[in-house]
């Protein structure tokens, strides 16, 4: 048994002053002064103890078509747990021609074994036909409840009618569609623009994305939505238009869930025109957006419209795989890392406005209870799993790419001046990580929803 004593617990029921026990994976007893003879004690005083982190959207061992990402589940599940990140929802992603069990038993073996945190797996589906639809009964038996689809990239896109069949095709068991908004015509169609005029620098990669692109594809899946009487998941919202239409719909009465992710609060386009090619560093889709939709999402993360914050982790090193599109912006591989650095972000970017109450909700909670994981995860509760961070409110530290575990050559936070960290990580029970360095031991496991 472990107990955690002294600490003040961010439990459903609010701020509670409290010891926490765990054992066998579980969280056993929550009270003050819980009896310690024989238990290993962790101590807590002056932190706060949160259900652990949540990072509903993460992309590791992924190939993109032409490399794979920096980080695999080893690296980026060391990574999550160094920042007090717990459990991650990845994409299984469906090949073109293949199957979702297949996508599914492909990204259990890239896990399986090597992850140090808990991971769950978001099913994106890319080639929609009876046989794929077929599947769901399986898949939603094997744990799968939530899935994704894209309006952009070539390779994995469906069509508008596709996606609402897949809407419909979920509505019987309560499964929820997260789409990645962006019209992919337009954006192609820019693309070919810019470079056949000889544009093919970094700071065309906003410019042919521009917010409109994102407003429209979110109003689409709303409507969408509407039609198959469904609740719809916008991710990784970047713009005030894209908010803008959001709100519509749901002034209309629908159920529209908002993530967006830590580089849209906290930074902005005019890092596609640092010098020489220190933009591509920043090459993701959606792109930065100016200080004005930055200012919009944050004001919007703080009055409870936006629902979870993510990362979006999808690393490529700068000096080997970025520069792949140095002739080329459409060639730069599109993504950036953040799976290790979210939580001390968000603490310190929001610290001053948000309690621990409403960041937990936006880290953890929110997103355990919109992907059937709740509250087995993301609630400090008896019963509960025993995945638990203490966070010291106070620790002040500087986050580098010298420091960091995501195996990448940067971050797009270098010299970020942090305040609270991560002291003490469990995952299921074990010790995962202490003051931002991982143990020696692998407890992830996969959560079946
Ligand atoms: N955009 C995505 O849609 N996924 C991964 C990374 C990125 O930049
Ligand atoms: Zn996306
Ligand atoms: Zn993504």
């Amino acid at each position: 048994m472990t107990i955690v004593q002294n600490g003040t617990l961010v439990t459903p029921g609010g701020m509670l002053q409290a010891d926490l026990a765990m054992e066998d994976g579980k969280i056993t007893a929550i009270a003050p002064g819980l009896p310690a003879q024989g238990a290993v004690r962790v101590d807590a005083s002056g932190c706060w103890v949160f259900p652990g982190f949540l990072d509903g959207h993460t992309h590791l061992d992924l190939n993109n078509g032409v490399m794979n990402t920096a980080d695999d589940f080893a690296s980026g599940t060391t990574a999550a747990v160094c920042g007090g990140t717990t459990t991650i929802c990845d994409f299984a992603t469906q090949d073109k021609g293949g199957t979702l069990m297949d996508a599914l038993a492909a990204w259990k073996q890239k896990a399986a074994g090597v992850s140090r945190c808990n991971y769950a797996f978001h099913m994106a589906i890319t080639d929609w036909n009876e046989r794929t639809r077929a599947e769901l009964g399986a898949l939603r038996a094997a744990g799968v409840s939530s899935f994704k689809a894209y309006f952009a990239y070539d390779a994995l896109r469906v069509r508008d009618d596709e996606l609402l069949e897949i809407l419909e095709a979920i509505r019987p068991f309560g499964g929820i569609l997260g789409v990645h908004c962006e019209n992919g015509d337009v954006v192609n169609a820019m693309q070919r623009r810019a470079i056949a005029g000889g544009r093919t620098g970094v700071e065309n990669h906003p410019r042919t994305r521009p917010p409109e692109v994102e407003a429209e594809a979110i109003d689409r899946l709303c409507w969408l939505g509407r039609m198959a009487g469904m609740p719809v998941h916008v991710v990784h919202l970047s713009t005030a238009l894209g908010l803008d239409v959001i709100r519509a719909a749901r002034r209309r009465g629908q159920t529209v869930y908002a993530e967006t992710c830590p580089q849209y609060l906290l930074l902005d386009e005019s890092r596609y025109l640092l010098p020489g090619f220190e933009g591509a560093k920043y090459v993701m889709s959606p792109p930065l957006r100016s200080p004005n939709d930055v200012a919009a999402l944050r004001r919007a993360v703080e009055n409870g419209e936006i629902n979870t914050i993510s990362t979006d982790h999808c690393s490529f090193r700068f000096a080997d795989q970025k520069a792949f599109g140095r002739d080329d912006f459409t060639k730069i591989p599109n993504g950036a890392p953040g799976i290790e650095h979210r939580p001390a972000l968000m603490f310190s970017s929001f610290g001053g406005v948000l309690n621990a109450m409403q960041l937990c909700d936006l880290l953890s909670t929110n997103a355990a209870k919109l992907f059937g994981m709740y509250p087995r995860k993301g609630a400090l509760a008896v019963g509960s799993d025993a995945d638990v961070v203490v966070w010291d409110p106070g620790a002040q530290w500087t986050i580098t790419a010298q420091n960091q575990h995501q195996a990448v050559d940067y971050t797009p936070y270098e010299g970020f001046a942090a305040t609270g960290r991560a002291k003490y990580v469990f995952v299921n029970g074990i010790l995962a990580a202490e003051n931002g360095e991982p143990s020696r031991v692998c407890a992830g496991r996969y959560v079946a929803r």
